[in-house]
């Protein structure tokens, strides 16, 4: 049966090769391109900038750090001549994933991804993946297989976690009493720093609350009122994960009558608008957070769309910035 098949598809195949072959033009040449040898076909052109197109599904504009980040990403792609597909998802989870199949869609060479969250990704970067459309996860971290995506670049969000611990042990040597103000619920910012804050802190200090302000000033303040209310006379220390909370919630410690220093701040980020924190006393430790990374997404970009092997894993190198340095350092700050 199976060599009756064979020996049909056989007879078929000589057939059409038959008709081919009387069909063509009586005269004409063997393609050129048969007779080259192997090695002699032209090489597929490399692409440059000018001829990439990059996704950039930024998650939303909830803070400094995420406007610098923006603004890094679009400065580079115009300096490059990089087409930069940009749209804000405004920390909607659905809106990046429609944002990210849009661009799927119109066949963009690279998409870089700043997840909201970290999990609940696996469809659409299966979606990308089957494309042929490398992903690189900027920032924040996915949960999802890490087969599914090229890299990440980012910072480690557990180290910035760990230093905040480490400085809220200086601050407070004799222990104490503190509340953390968390960053969006679910995310790999949030998660990570939450982890590594807790690795580092002493054990005789206590951690009475924890609730996420969303990364914004606008959700930072009342919940810090509640806290003041809730906590009132206890707190010794506030763990805040980013600059734009902190300025909401030291708006609510002004507004309950303490005086800088009463509570002791670390924040993270290192903006100008932590760094004026510190000049006015409020902050007394800022963990950086480095948004610029327009430049470094862009170049792995162009690998990626060449074929070319890349980093797996990217960290940002970051420090911790201090009050008795920024009022120096303010003016050059970038972010
Ligand atoms: O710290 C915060 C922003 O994911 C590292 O997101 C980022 C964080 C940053 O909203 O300000």
């Amino acid at each position: 049966m199976k060599f009756l098949k064979v020996l049909c598809l056989l007879v078929g195949l000589a057939m059409i090769l038959a008709v081919m072959g009387c069909g063509a033009a009586p005269a004409a040449p063997a393609a050129p391109a048969e007779e080259k040898p192997a090695a002699e076909a032209p090489a597929k052109a490399k692409k440059e900038y000018k001829d990439l197109t990059v996704c950039y599904p930024q998650l939303g504009a909830e803070s400094d750090w995420r406007t610098a980040n923006s603004a890094s990403l679009k400065e580079t792609a115009e300096k490059l001549g990089v087409k930069l597909v940009f749209s804000d998802a405004q920390q909607k989870q659905e809106n990046q994933i429609s944002a990210m199949r849009a661009c799927i869609q119109q066949g963009v060479d690279v998409v870089a991804l700043p997840p909201v969250v970290e999990d609940g990704w696996d469809a659409v970067l299966t979606e990308a993946k089957d494309a042929g459309i490398p992903v690189i996860i900027v920032d924040r971290s996915v949960s999802a297989d890490k087969s599914l995506y090229a890299a990440h670049i980012g910072s480690d969000m557990v180290l910035e976690g760990k230093k905040s611990g480490e400085e809220m042990n200086k601050l407070l040597p004799e222990g104490g009493k503190i509340i953390e103000l968390s960053g969006t619920t679910g995310s790999g910012a949030a998660v990570g720093r939450a982890k590594g804050f807790r690795e580092t802190l002493a054990k005789n200090i206590e951690i009475l609350d924890s609730q996420t302000g969303n990364f914004t000033t606008a959700e930072g303040k009342p919940v810090m009122e509640a806290f003041l209310k809730k906590y009132a006379g206890e707190i010794d220390g506030a763990f805040i994960h980013n600059d734009n909370m902190a300025i909401g919630a030291v708006e609510a410690i002004k507004a309950a009558g303490l005086k800088p220093g009463d509570i002791k701040i670390v924040s993270v980020d290192g903006t100008r608008g932590g760094f004026q924190l510190m000049i006015d006393g409020w902050v007394q430790a800022d963990v950086e957070c480095n948004p610029l990374l327009g430049p470094q997404v862009l170049e792995m970009a162009l690998k990626l769309a060449n074929g070319e092997a890349v980093e797996p894993e990217t960290l940002t190198n970051e420090t911790v910035y201090f009050p008795d340095k920024a009022a120096e350092l303010l003016p050059s700050r970038q972010y």
